[in-house]
């Protein structure tokens, strides 16, 4: 019985902590500047979990130079990047509804 009830907990756990990761896979970022020709932007991003990554300013790749269409130095924005070949690619933006 104790035995049942601690794998019980264990896989509650281990649920909590998948729906978390799911919940914090955006991070939130500042747009300091746009470089369409280059497809890159630069951002002062707040913490990266998948990334591992604290808060800081630097400038990353885009995977689509469309993700750029419609953003601006100074946009708020929330953002999902991936570590590729060495380099790391914001692969989705999310403007909140509020911004222009
Ligand atoms: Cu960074």
């Amino acid at each position: 019985m104790k035995k049942f009830l601690l794998s019980a907990t264990l896989a509650l756990v281990s649920i909590t902590a998948m729906a978390q990761t799911a919940m914090t896979d955006m991070a939130e970022a500042e747009v300091r500047k746009v470089d369409k020709e280059a497809k890159k932007v630069t951002l002062k991003h707040g913490p990266i979990k998948n990334l591992d990554m604290p808060g800081m300013t630097m400038v990353f790749q885009v995977k689509d130079v469309a993700l750029l269409d419609k953003l601006a130095a100074g946009d708020k924005i929330r953002f999902s990047a991936e570590q590729q070949q060495g380099a790391y690619v914001v692969t989705a933006i999310e403007k909140p509804p509020a911004a222009k």
